[in-house]
């Protein structure tokens, strides 16, 4: 790609994605409300609020593809969520659609399905069974690729991600956990594939535990690597295991099912 956009590039998965996809395009355009700090000579600093449609269409335009990142990533007011994950996702798609469609990763998460129970296997055709406003978000952005690609053709990866970040933090996160390097090799091989079309897929890594079943993205040959196994000594020996009927340990969404409703 000559330019990839990364939302959300001062955030958790964005500052590691900056430095980890760079050979996917001769530039990479980083945007965010938050500070970016320094562009490196690949790069193009370009802040903006995503529910601010004119600046979503001038940020982009001419890019090749989209890492989208960018948004509320947990619970929260909804005039927050609703800003940043339904209209900024929103701006997102109507620039895409003027701006040659560019192929989007979208960035769902495992709240879309969150009141699913643990004991259950799910696979990518399951309907959504969202744990609050922050889920009900991610539906909703879901919906929105499914209707671009069916209406325009807009490519979508849509990645319920479960949780990303450096090891798992809790028991259930052993279950959840999608490991950087293979989210690295996911995304290369959604902008590798000659064809994409609108999947959704679970962003997990190859745990011993698991909720959720990607038999269905087979063909996009994408073949996680890492195991959250390594760490489970870790998480026994410093936690204590939670009750039986938590959250926790009941919900695929986890604590998420718990949260209340946020006022603004
Ligand atoms: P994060 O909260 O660290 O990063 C999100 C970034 O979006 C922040 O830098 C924030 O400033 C920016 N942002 C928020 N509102 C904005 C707005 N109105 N306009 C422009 N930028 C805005 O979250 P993280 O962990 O990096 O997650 C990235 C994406 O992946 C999010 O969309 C999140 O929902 C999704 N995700 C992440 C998971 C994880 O385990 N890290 C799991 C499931 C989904
Ligand atoms: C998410 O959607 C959040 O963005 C992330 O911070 C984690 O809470 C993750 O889900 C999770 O369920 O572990």
């Amino acid at each position: 790609m000559k330019r990839l956009l990364i939302t959300g590039a001062a955030g958790g998965l964005g500052h590691v994605m900056r430095g980890r996809l760079a050979h996917l395009a001769d530039t990479l355009r980083l945007s965010d409300i938050a500070d970016l700090g320094e562009a490196a000579p690949n790069e193009e600093l370009v802040p903006c609020d995503l529910g601010d449609k004119a600046a979503v269409e001038a940020l982009v335009a001419g890019c090749d593809g989209i890492v989208h990142f960018g948004g509320k990533s947990v619970e929260g007011p909804w005039s927050v969520i609703s800003n940043a994950n339904i209209d900024g996702v929103f701006n997102l798609y109507e620039a895409a659609r003027k701006h040659g469609m560019p192929r989007i990763v979208f960035a769902s998460s495992n709240h879309a399905i969150g009141f699913y129970k643990q004991d259950q296997r799910i696979d990518n055709t399951a309907l959504p069974r969202p744990d609050g406003l922050y889920g009900v978000s991610k539906v909703f952005g879901e919906a929105l690729a499914s209707a671009y690609h069916d209406k325009f053709g807009q490519e979508t990866a849509i990645v319920r991600i479960g949780s990303s970040f450096p090891e798992p933090r809790d028991h259930r996160m052993l279950s959840t956990w999608l490991s950087y390097d293979d989210f690295v090799r996911l995304i290369e091989r959604i902008f590798d594939v000659p064809k994409l079309g609108c999947p959704i897929l679970y962003g997990v890594s190859d745990n011993a535990t698991t909720f959720w079943d990607n038999s269905g993205v087979a063909w996009l040959g994408w073949q996680p690597q890492d195991s959250s196994e390594p760490f489970r000594a870790k998480i026994d020996g410093s936690r204590p295991k939670p009750a039986a009927d938590a959250p926790e340990v009941v919900y695929q969404g986890g604590t998420f099912c718990a949260d209340t409703i946020h006022e603004d």
